[in-house]
């Protein structure tokens, strides 16, 4: 079996580590979580890894250099998924990373070289993401431990039913000085690699996110006695909240800002009560936290003059926030080195829609990252697929990136 086809084996084996019989889903802390971990230890072991998982459920692995105790590569992505997901979506980017590790088993190396799964990237669970990535990079806040889930599981109860002690996550964060850097291999999760018909390609920024629990309040009438004059309709207002949404940001055009509406709740939800309350999320980003918060107060602004025209109310609680993270130009330098060593003599350059634990990781080291084609651009959806001679080509530019992060480091220790 090729080292590709063996990555993607391996992303068959995880995506069957699911909470659901008909669809990939696996969240954080949670049983499959668990599964998960443990066959990527298993991994991690006959990689030449010493794994452990550290006191954030992330999991780890890692391989001494030319002497113990060197600054460590980070190389990995995260283990969770979204609701329905896809099978590529992090594991993707762990079993590459794995691949690399095993493909340098023999490499002396100027750092220690570590794997990471990461184990809450996508915030599915409790609403605010990359929990694992956080702890990792030392900005865990306190107030996270009262988030819960659907079931009212607070993440406190969550870490101490994983066999973790909340009391102990400030020992999963880690030092500058512990780390050399972090490179991360995902897929594109959009259609520009393939518009350019490139494999592969290389990451400039992460787009800041920020996201939103929006409430529209109205008042719960009979569907058939109240005349229209007399309504506060939540639903009609939510309705020209979300289309304000689409159509503000989609106005900023293709590098511009993008937002969505991902979940909308309806209340009391009787097919002949008029809605009372809605519940929606947003989910807004763009290349610059500027031009994100400035979309955000133009949303706010005409959002809540259209619901006050209804006589409705309008509430917005911040989630989420993440900053946009840029790629250390040296670190990015050693992923474009690594497209080129494939054959690519121009490699691809954009910025990330989608957000990444790299984003995280970025408080605490540099960051690249490496991009792989996905067809039609899907992802967060069952369809999510790769084809095996991009993750081919993606392993060989991870492991001549990490090469070239040696030859750099290297470089610094002779100078
Ligand atoms: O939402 C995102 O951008 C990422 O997939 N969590
Ligand atoms: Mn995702
Ligand atoms: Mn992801």
């Amino acid at each position: 079996m090729s080292t590709a086809a063996l990555a993607l084996a391996r992303c068959d084996e995880l995506a069957a580590l699911s909470s659901r019989p008909d669809a990939i889903e696996r969240m954080h802390l949670t049983a499959e979580h668990a599964r998960a971990n443990a066959l990527v230890a298993g991994w991690m072991e006959q990689a030449g890894l010493r794994p452990w998982q550290d006191a954030a459920g992330n999991q780890c692995g890692r391989r001494e250099g030319t002497m113990p105790g060197l600054p460590a590569l980070l190389l990995g992505s995260h283990l969770d998924t979204v609701p329905d997901a896809g099978r590529y979506d992090g594991p993707l980017g762990v079993v590459m990373a794995l691949a690399v590790v095993e493909r340098l088993r023999e490499r002396e190396l100027p750092f220690a070289l570590e794997v990471v799964g990461f184990g809450d990237e996508e915030g599915a669970r409790f609403g605010t993401a990359l929990l694992g990535s956080r702890a990792f990079a030392g900005t865990w806040e306190e107030a996270w431990w009262d988030l819960s889930d659907r079931d009212g599981t607070t993440l406190r109860e969550a870490f101490r039913d994983f066999g973790l002690d909340p009391a102990r996550v400030g020992e999963a964060a880690r030092r500058p000085e512990q780390l050399v850097g972090y490179l991360e291999a995902h897929i594109e999760q959009g259609p520009h690699l393939e518009a350019a018909d490139a494999s592969l390609g290389y990451v400039t920024t992460i787009a800041g996110a920020r996201r939103f629990a929006i409430t529209v309040l109205g008042e719960a009438r009979h569907a058939g006695g109240t005349p229209y004059s007399r309504r506060r309709d939540a639903l009609v207002g939510a309705s020209e909240v979300v289309t304000t949404v689409e159509r503000l940001a989609r106005a900023t055009g293709d590098h511009g800002c993008i937002a969505t509406v991902g979940r909308v709740e309806v209340s009391p939800g009787a097919v002949n009560v008029v809605p009372g309350r809605v519940d929606l999320t947003l989910d807004l980003r763009a290349a610059t936290d500027a031009a994100r918060d400035a979309m955000w107060e133009m949303i706010l602004a005409e959002a809540e003059a259209s619901c006050a025209a209804r006589g409705l109310a309008l509430e917005a609680v911040e989630t989420h926030h993440a900053s946009a993270a840029p790629c250390a130009p040296w670190l990015q330098q050693a992923v474009v080195a690594g497209i080129a060593a494939t054959g690519d003599a121009d490699p691809m350059g954009l910025w990330s829609r989608a957000g990444h634990d790299a984003m995280a990781v970025a408080a605490v080291s540099d960051i690249a990252m490496l991009f792989v084609r996905c067809a039609d651009g899907i992802s967060h959806h069952p369809d999510e697929a790769v084809r095996e001679v991009d993750v081919a080509r993606g392993i060989d530019a991870l492991e001549q990136a990490v090469l070239e992060v040696a030859r750099t480091v290297a470089g610094r220790g002779a100078a």
